[in-house]
């Protein structure tokens, strides 16, 4: 079993998503190991998101993300990071695949209702970002 972390964004708990989207991973086969509400600070959102710091849209992804509260998950699955990657869609919703989490829940391509972990090394890394010990037994 693999964990990976996905984030339920400000655009979808916002529009009252959270619950269906959070329905729809457990019946695509991940189990709910740890979640938390929060707003992220400008710091957090900035920390979080360093690796696109060059990008033009940073600033504007920043302001999105601490624009509402959101939902980090620790979900976990056989092959958990590719598995949800796949579950999510492609980043922008206009290209996501039928019946995926973006496709069917995602405003656009920065509003895309749900971050998930690219790689192994990535998933540890966001999910100690989120979660202590405590939270993650069991
Ligand atoms: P993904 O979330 O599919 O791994 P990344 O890591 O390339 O996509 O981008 C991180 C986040 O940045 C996306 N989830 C999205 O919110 C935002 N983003 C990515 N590309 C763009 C873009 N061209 N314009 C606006 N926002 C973007």
């Amino acid at each position: 079993m693999n964990r990976t972390l996905a984030i339920i964004k400000p655009d979808a708990t916002g529009a009252g998503k959270a619950g269906k989207i959070l329905a729809h991973l457990e019946a695509a086969g991940f189990t709910l190991r740890a979640a938390r509400m929060m707003h992220l600070s400008e710091a957090a959102a900035r920390s979080f998101y360093e690796v696109h710091k060059e990008r033009p849209f940073y600033g504007s992804l920043v302001e999105f993300m601490t624009s509402g509260p959101c939902i980090p998950l620790v979900l976990e699955a056989e092959g958990a990071v590719p598995r949800l990657r796949e579950t999510i869609g492609a980043t922008d919703p206009a290209e996501a695949g039928e019946g995926t989490v973006r496709r069917l829940f995602a405003e656009s391509k920065e509003r895309n209702a749900i971050h998930a972990s690219d790689s192994d090394e990535n998933a540890s890394r966001e999910i100690s970002y989120f979660f202590s010990g405590t939270d993650l037994l069991g």
